[in-house]
């Protein structure tokens, strides 16, 4: 069940986290399927299968398509015209002097000399590399992963730790493996205004073409994403208007269109956070038992074809990779699971979203023709 009214666009915060996630009226101990409620999912299957094929070609691009980088920035109409109003993802070439202006910030050594010893804040997770991700409550093993009774799950943020710069890039592992804690500079919360604002001078306040098109102020959140193969930021939606620049590495987005949210097992889960001091990886779950946040209970990538998860057939993911050099426009509300190759460095803009569109209005009322 999400919230009747949508809420107002939220400060920057952790991803996600608000929605839908009403904290007080959560059915987090709601019964697990009954046979009926089983069935209707059966019969939700067909609805979503004509959804998916409804708004192909208007909304969704091909994945060929979504994979193809235009050549070079569109002006603001054009963008408006071709993404923006249909909700529809791109990916673009950086023009050269955008690249160049934001160089400074394309390689581990340059990034450590702007940063110097100033502490700045790194999510740190065990060696799965999951952060904001389902896990079994403390005592359950790990097997029960596949029973999708939101009771039994928390939501898990990862634990947030101080450190300069320097001993940040000593954790990466360029090879993507290793069998120690995933460091991941992804604080998200307009961290180039916070602990990295002496990057400031060199990123742009705001990417005009994007804000024009969206019709809305300067940017809300502007962040930095530093990590390696191992970090994963598993499947979530944000009310942002996103541009995202991958300034090194290749960064691959899954993505889900947002009128297919009935399809992704979403749940209301407890929260808790990693803590990982001392000889072993504990859950410590949030001692608020009333604050829940809504989760898409599935991996899109693995759970596919699984008997339990019977909707999830109903799902095309669209897989894109964004190289060193090229900028993604996700659309607010989309789905989507990110990862990297390697050691990758990001910049991402998050703009208000607009929720009077056609574009929201209509994914809302999609998913609440599947909700329960
Ligand atoms: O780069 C990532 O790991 C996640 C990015 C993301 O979720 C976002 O920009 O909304």
């Amino acid at each position: 069940m999400e919230a009747a009214a949508p809420p107002p666009p939220p400060a920057p915060r952790l991803i996600d986290s608000s929605i839908g996630g009403s904290p007080i009226d959560s059915p987090i101990d709601s019964p697990v399927d009954s046979p009926s409620r089983s069935l209707a999912k059966e019969h939700s299957y067909s609805k979503l299968l004509s959804l998916r094929q409804l708004s192909a070609d208007h909304h969704a691009p091909s994945q060929a398509a979504a994979n193809r980088a235009l050549p070079e920035l569109p002006s603001s109409l054009d963008f408006y015209r071709r993404f923006v109003s249909k909700s529809r993802p791109g990916k673009f070439k950086l023009p050269r002097e955008l690249q160049e202006a934001l160089g400074p910030l394309s390689s581990l050594e340059s990034l450590q000399e702007l940063l110097g010893d100033r502490p700045i804040k790194v999510n740190v997770t065990p060696e799965h590399g999951l952060g904001d991700a389902l896990f079994p409550k403390p005592g359950r093993a790990n097997d029960d992963r596949a029973n999708d009774d939101p009771a039994e799950l928390l939501f898990v943020e990862p634990q947030e730790q101080e450190m300069t710069f320097k001993e940040f890039a000593e954790h990466l592992r360029p090879g993507g493996t290793g069998p120690e804690r995933v460091y991941y500079l992804s604080s998200q919360n307009d961290n180039l205004h916070g602990d990295l604002s002496a990057l400031l001078d060199v990123v742009p306040r705001t990417l005009p073409f994007a804000q024009e098109a969206f019709g809305a102020g300067p940017p809300e959140a502007v962040n930095l994403w530093v990590g390696d193969g191992r970090a994963v930021t598993t499947m979530h939606r944000d009310p942002f208007e996103n541009v995202y620049l991958v300034l090194e590495g290749t960064k691959t987005f899954v993505l889900v269109p947002p009128y297919m949210g009935g399809a992704l097992y979403q749940g209301f889960y407890r929260r808790a956070r990693w803590r990982l001091d001392g000889g072993e990886d504990r859950i410590e779950e949030d001692e608020d038992r009333t604050r829940s946040v809504r989760w898409v209970g599935v991996d899109v990538e693995e759970d596919r074809g699984k008997e339990e998860y019977p909707l999830l057939d109903a799902v095309e993911p669209i897989t894109i990779d964004v190289h060193a050099g090229e900028m993604l426009y996700l659309p607010s509300m989309w789905f989507h699971k990110v990862k990297s190759s390697g050691v990758s460095i990001s910049v991402n803009f998050w703009f208000d979203m607009a929720f009077d569109t056609p574009n929201y209005v209509l994914s809302e009322w999609a998913n609440a023709v599947f909700d329960e």
